[in-house]
């Protein structure tokens, strides 16, 4: 599904559905919804931000997000590899010398449940799982330097599930703020295997690199900040977060600690359909430690090759139906593409990445 299609799909819906909202009813935003006034569009960040808005006492949101990430070709620093240059790079585990497996792209998808509830108007809990989809393309050289063959990697399964709560700061007519807290359970799995075409030109089932693991393994603590203001028909806000990975997995490493802070604006066409920029920048570290059963003349293999420092730039659409039986469901969808990355590499550059969520409150 491409994004183009995505995105006249969610405005067709906004011009086939009669829009019974008027701008000039002014509605109060201060960040939490509130019962009986009619919902907008940008009461909501952008759909590729978690945990960016509160719930008034008593009310349930359940949602649905779908994201799509892709990467390709390899980067060391800020500088482009190619694959005669990864065949250069030496292998850390010794036999072949060098690295002969090269990761061409790679595709991750991912299928994410989430409900939040609030208990009070100051505190609003959430809970969200995911099932992930991942695969790997490759090409292998034998010793002598000549491309032998290609294959495909695949992991799929439970990812980590996230539990948190949001904790109301301040809010007035414009300016809202609230504390984020979470806790990521390692409910995905550290030890998927498949299928590898070795540099001797045989088939190995061996265990998959890091970055094809479906969790990370250790209980991570999950906080953050995020502000948002609302003023007549434009929004914005800005949020960082962090992954903070505790102790060691059962396989002997903890992927890289990572921060992130974005930022975001957006403009309220109707007050049903809003649309998004956003910026976002992050950190990651290298992974500490190694698992003993994953080596290979692959890059993924080495925990040093993982992590660095990352700028992107989105755009986005949120919608929420105002009328008819669908009243009140929000339709969203974001898209990303880098505009900077300087990899601890050799290692595959992110692409393209789209999100799209549903989202309903009760
Ligand atoms: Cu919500």
């Amino acid at each position: 599904m491409n994004i183009k299609f995505l995105l006249a799909g969610v405005c067709a819906c906004a011009l086939l559905t009669p829009t019974t909202v008027k701008a000039e009813e002014g509605i109060a935003i201060a960040g939490n919804h509130n019962h009986g006034e009619v919902s907008r569009a940008d009461e909501h960040a952008p759909i590729g931000v978690m945990g960016d808005h509160m719930h008034a006492k008593g009310e349930w949101m359940v949602s649905y997000r779908y994201m799509r990430m892709h990467m390709e070709d390899n980067r060391d620093g800020t500088d482009d590899l190619s694959d005669a240059e990864i065949l250069a790079t030496p292998n850390r585990f010794g036999t072949p010398t060098n690295l002969s497996v090269i990761p061409e792209e790679m595709t991750t998808d991912m299928h994410m449940i989430g409900a939040m509830y609030a208990p009070t108007d100051w505190v609003t809990l959430m809970a969200m799982g995911s099932y992930i989809d991942r695969d790997m393309n490759h090409s292998t050289y034998n010793m002598a330097g000549v491309k032998i063959g290609e294959f495909k990697t695949k992991a799929s399964g439970w990812g980590d599930t996230k539990v948190g709560g949001l904790f109301h700061l301040y809010s007035d007519k414009t300016h809202h703020l609230h504390l984020n807290a979470g806790l990521s359970l390692p409910t995905g799995s550290t030890k998927e295997r498949d299928d590898v075409l070795t540099p001797m030109g045989m088939t190995a089932t061996l265990r998959l690199p890091y970055a094809m693991q479906l969790g990370s393994g250790t209980y991570d603590l999950l906080p953050g900040i995020t502000y948002t203001g609302h003023k007549d028909d434009w929004s914005w806000g800005t949020q960082y977060s962090a992954t903070l990975h505790m102790g060691e997995n059962s396989q002997d490493y903890t992927l890289g600690d990572k921060h992130q802070i974005s930022a975001w604006g957006a403009y309220s066409w109707l007050p049903s359909l809003s649309t998004s920029v956003r910026i976002t920048g992050e950190t990651e570290d290298k992974i500490d430690g190694i698992d003993s059963q994953i080596a290979a003349p692959v890059q993924t293999a080495d925990p040093d090759n993982y992590g660095g420092e990352r700028i992107s730039a989105s755009i986005g659409v949120n919608y929420i139906v105002p009328a008819g039986i669908m009243e009140g469901h929000r339709f969203a969808v974001e898209a990303t593409l880098p505009v900077y990355q300087d990899l601890n590499g050799p290692q595959l550059k992110r692409d393209n990445a789209i999100v799209f969520g549903w989202q309903k409150s009760f």
